[in-house]
């Protein structure tokens, strides 16, 4: 399938996805949720890639949701159709580590898209916003819930209700953001990332993530125990005896994802 408003690309092990609406700062409507979502599901199922790289243009990473498009829905339309649906969470729902790159505005639920992925990396253009205030309504694709457990109380709170920016420099000090990188390095460097992940086991990367996430919704009792079933379970690959015997032997270890 071609896409229209996404533009889709394998690098060694990466899969990476350039969100593509120039006219709109890359706007996400409907058709570019769903052709993300597709895509995403995609590189789940090829055993070939190990990460998914997502990305924008130099100007927008994704300027929100299409106000356009949102501008005349009802409240039962909304409810029934339900577009927080499945396709707008692809991304969170992604096993495999997402990273995004984030150059420009990511505003609203490009903002939100980002804060789906794993990790990421932004240069210091990135501008992070969740002003769905200014338009009358509230963030509706998790902006709430993840921006609080990534630069807490305060600086969420004064973001989303005065609709404040925060520039690359302060998303990294406050956490939202991994690393601040070069403008002309920004996808090389996502890609990079993508390749020393999955270079590594894809069991014990999805686990490793799995149990990240559960600290967002756990206690730390119940998330410890987590940790601990899993990293007992990853006993049972091959990768295992294979990373820890190449540690043993002095050679670089050779995963199959067994
Ligand atoms: N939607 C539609 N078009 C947009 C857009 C957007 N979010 N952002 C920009 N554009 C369009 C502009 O209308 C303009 O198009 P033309 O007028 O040329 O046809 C073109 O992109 C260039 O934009 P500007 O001329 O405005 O460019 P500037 O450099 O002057 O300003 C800006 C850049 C990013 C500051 C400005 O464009 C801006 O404020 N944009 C809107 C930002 C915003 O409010 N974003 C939040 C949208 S609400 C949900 C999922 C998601 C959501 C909700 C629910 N569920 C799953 C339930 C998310 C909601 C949102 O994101």
């Amino acid at each position: 399938m071609a896409f229209e408003t996404i533009t889709v690309e394998t690098r060694e092990h990466v899969g990476v996805i350039t969100l593509d609406r120039p006219e709109a700062l890359n706007a996400l409507n409907g058709a570019l949720i769903a052709e993300l979502a597709t895509a995403v599901r995609r590189f789940e199922e090829d055993a070939q890639i190990g990460a998914i790289v997502i990305t924008g243009s130099e100007k927008a990473f994704a300027a929100g949701a299409d106000i356009k498009e949102m501008a005349e829905r009802t409240y039962p339309q909304s409810m029934i159709e339900d577009f927080i649906g499945g396709d707008w969470e692809a991304v969170s729902r992604a096993r495999k580590p997402v990273i995004a790159a984030v150059s420009g505005y990511a505003l609203g639920g490009g903002c939100e898209l980002a804060m789906m992925c794993d990790i990421i990396l932004a240069t210091d253009s990135a501008r992070f916003g969740l002003p769905e205030i200014t338009l009358g309504v509230i963030p509706g694709a998790g902006g709430t819930q993840r921006l609080v457990r990534a630069v807490g109380k305060a600086k969420a709170m004064e973001m989303i209700l005065s609709g404040r920016f925060m520039a690359a420099e302060e998303a990294e000090r406050a956490g939202l953001v991994s690393r601040i990188v070069p403008d002309a390095e920004l996808l090389d460097e996502a890609v990079k990332v993508g390749e020393k992940i999955a270079a590594m086991s894809l069991p014990s990367v999805i686990l490793a993530k799995s149990a990240v996430n559960r600290a967002f919704e756990t206690t730390l009792e119940e998330g410890i125990r987590y940790e601990r079933a899993v990293f007992y379970s990853l006993f049972a690959t091959e990768d295992q005896k294979e990373g820890m015997a190449a540690f043993v032997e002095k050679r670089q270890a050779r995963f199959r994802d067994r």
